[in-house]
């Protein structure tokens, strides 16, 4: 009787799914726009991240009276007439945690108005 043929086991090599190559996002050329609102006493949304050396426009609208926008350090100073909205660029040079204020008397709380725009 011959011997059965032995049985050779074979090696499954189970070679990890490559994938196609590292997509990269490409930035984006026109600068990301970002919707603030002002109201009494109040922006929103409160704080904001931004990308040091990535230029973006903050769009900010007044929903009731003139309001103040303004940060020194950031190069921001505009003035938000009731009902339009002001097109601020920004494009911060330095990391850090900025404060953003109502530098326009807009009533009782207008002290405390005010907006937070952290750089990383
Ligand atoms: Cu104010």
């Amino acid at each position: 009787m011959k011997n059965l043929p032995r049985t050779l086991a074979m090696l499954v090599l189970l070679s990890a799914a490559a994938g196609p190559g590292l997509l990269h996002a490409d930035e984006d050329e026109s600068p990301r726009t970002i919707a603030i609102s002002a109201k009494r006493f109040e922006f929103e949304p409160k704080q904001i991240t931004l990308k040091k050396g990535e230029a973006v426009t903050l769009a900010v609208t007044s929903q009731d009276v003139t309001h103040g926008f303004f940060s020194r350090p950031l190069g921001i100073d505009a003035d938000l007439a009731p009902g339009k909205t002001e097109e601020v660029r920004v494009q911060p040079k330095e990391a850090g945690t900025f404060t953003v204020i109502c530098d326009h008397y807009c009533g009782s709380g207008h002290g405390g108005m005010k907006m937070v725009i952290v750089v990383e």
